[in-house]
């Protein structure tokens, strides 16, 4: 069974239009011979890839379910098959995709001045400018509310002070969307483009990650950062701004993950037909095909779930918590899917030089990143039982 024959089996095919189709093989092929070669290099040297950039303005994937402004225009779900293809490359470059048109270029686009948009999305949809998106700081992950930057008002300035963490493309980002209170409670929230060189704005790699290893990812520090007012979002304010930017990566990420898983499976059914053991294929002993046919099926409905998640987007009919539920079940199966087929490759399976290793430690952070497993867990909870468990 081909790779194409995993994505045939349920006549996936059948449901997604001429136009999705091409933007996957399209971004597939690119992967294949642009990424493979080399993703396992960059992750053992912890770097990322970044004569790709460009290419992906070329492939028209950043913010391509965006409308106008040099971008792709298409579905959500040909933007979720983008991305997971890039995520069956590598975490990583998924990440990147996900920060800059999810969380940079959208808030731009929806709550953006014509100025702003002008002036970043073509640039940003082309990959010749690189965006950043600085919620979590180091006192505040799972509870955005309680960040604690803030943004005064000074003439026609606003003057930044505090600190970011844990931030995606940070060291090399042109632009930073960076959340800060303009008052006492989370409803001041506010969203400030705070542009490379600017005078008090400091981002640092940090250092030692064992995951998303081909990846940027940065602290930031605001000291006096004067951000003037034209590059202050004039469309939103309080947190449904940041959370409705994850809403839409989160979406995009649950269909996503399932790239890894195939990139995982793959692997592990062709090691399992070629390494003999006790004078047999290993992919003989039921146990080998128990864990394949687990997989499968975790495969298989991660991608109907993906793919209803990504229709109802495009109908507009998507509530947060079905992103919720499927941010939780797809990243839990991919995982399931990566550890599994590692253990497949039994010690050839703890090296760079096969891919499950990798992705089960890349699927350690989409674990944790966009609201952790736990946070996903309690969104889903309150909408099942009417109680908010965050009080
Ligand atoms: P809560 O009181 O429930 O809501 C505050 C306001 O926000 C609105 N809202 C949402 N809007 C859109 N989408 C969602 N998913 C939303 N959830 C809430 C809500 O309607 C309300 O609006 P308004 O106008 O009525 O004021 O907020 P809360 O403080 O109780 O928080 C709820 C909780 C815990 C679920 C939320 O804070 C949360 O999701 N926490 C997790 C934080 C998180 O995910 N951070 C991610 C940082 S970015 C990142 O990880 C990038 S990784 C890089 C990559 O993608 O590759
Ligand atoms: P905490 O919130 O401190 O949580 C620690 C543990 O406590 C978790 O298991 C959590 O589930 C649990 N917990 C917390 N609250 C509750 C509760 N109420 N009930 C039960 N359990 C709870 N952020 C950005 O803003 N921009 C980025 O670009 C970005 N990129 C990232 C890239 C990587 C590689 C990583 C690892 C993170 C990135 N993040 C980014 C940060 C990410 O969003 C946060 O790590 C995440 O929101 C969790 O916050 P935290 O790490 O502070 O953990």
């Amino acid at each position: 069974m081909e790779r194409s024959g995993v994505e045939a089996l349920y006549r996936l095919d059948d449901a997604l239009s001429p136009d999705e189709r091409a933007v996957r093989d399209a971004v597939a092929r690119v992967v294949d011979a642009e990424v493979l070669p080399i993703i396992g290099r960059h992750f053992r040297e912890g770097t990322f890839p970044a004569q790709l950039v460009p290419r992906l303005g070329e492939l028209g994937v950043l913010g391509a379910n965006l409308t106008g402004y040099g971008c792709a225009g298409v579905s959500n779900v040909a933007y979720g098959l983008g991305l997971q293809e890039l995520e069956r490359g590598d975490s990583g470059l998924r990440s990147f995709a996900s920060v800059q048109g999810s969380l940079v270029m959208y808030p731009i686009h929806a709550w953006g001045s014509e100025d702003q948009k002008q002036r970043f999305l073509p640039a940003m949809a082309r990959g010749a400018c690189i965006g950043c998106f600085g919620l979590t700081e180091p006192e505040a992950g799972s509870d955005p509310g309680s960040l604690r930057t803030r943004a005064v008002r000074d003439g026609q300035d606003w003057v930044l002070d505090g600190s970011k963490a844990w931030i995606t493309n940070g060291t090399v980002a042109d632009v930073a969307v960076v959340w800060a209170k303009t008052g006492d409670g989370p409803d001041s929230v506010r969203g400030f483009l705070v542009e490379k060189g600017m005078p008090g704005f400091v981002a640092k790699e940090i250092p030692g990650k064992l995951s998303l290893r081909a990846s940027w990812t940065a602290e930031l520090a605001f000291t006096e950062v004067r951000v003037p007012e034209r590059n202050v979002l004039p469309g939103v304010q309080g947190l449904r701004g940041p959370l409705g930017c994850l809403n839409n990566a989160r979406a995009g990420i649950a269909f996503a993950v399932t790239g890894a898983a195939i990139a995982c499976f793959e692997a592990a059914r062709s090691y399992a037909q070629q390494r003999r053991q006790f004078d047999r294929p290993i992919a003989s002993f039921q146990l080998t095909q128990e864990k394949l046919a687990d997989m499968l099926e975790r495969i298989v409905q991660a991608q109907l779930l993906g793919h209803r998640l990504l229709r109802l987007k495009d109908e507009g009919k998507l509530p947060p918590v079905l992103v919720s539920l499927a941010k939780r079940a797809n990243v839990r199966s991919a995982l399931e899917v990566a550890r599994s087929a590692r253990t497949i490759l039994g010690a050839n399976g703890i090296t760079d030089d096969l891919p499950p290793l990798r992705h089960a430690l890349n699927l350690e952070s989409v674990l944790t990143y966009e609201g952790t497993h736990e946070v996903h867990t309690l969104v889903l909870g309150k909408a099942i039982t009417g109680i908010d468990a965050f009080g």
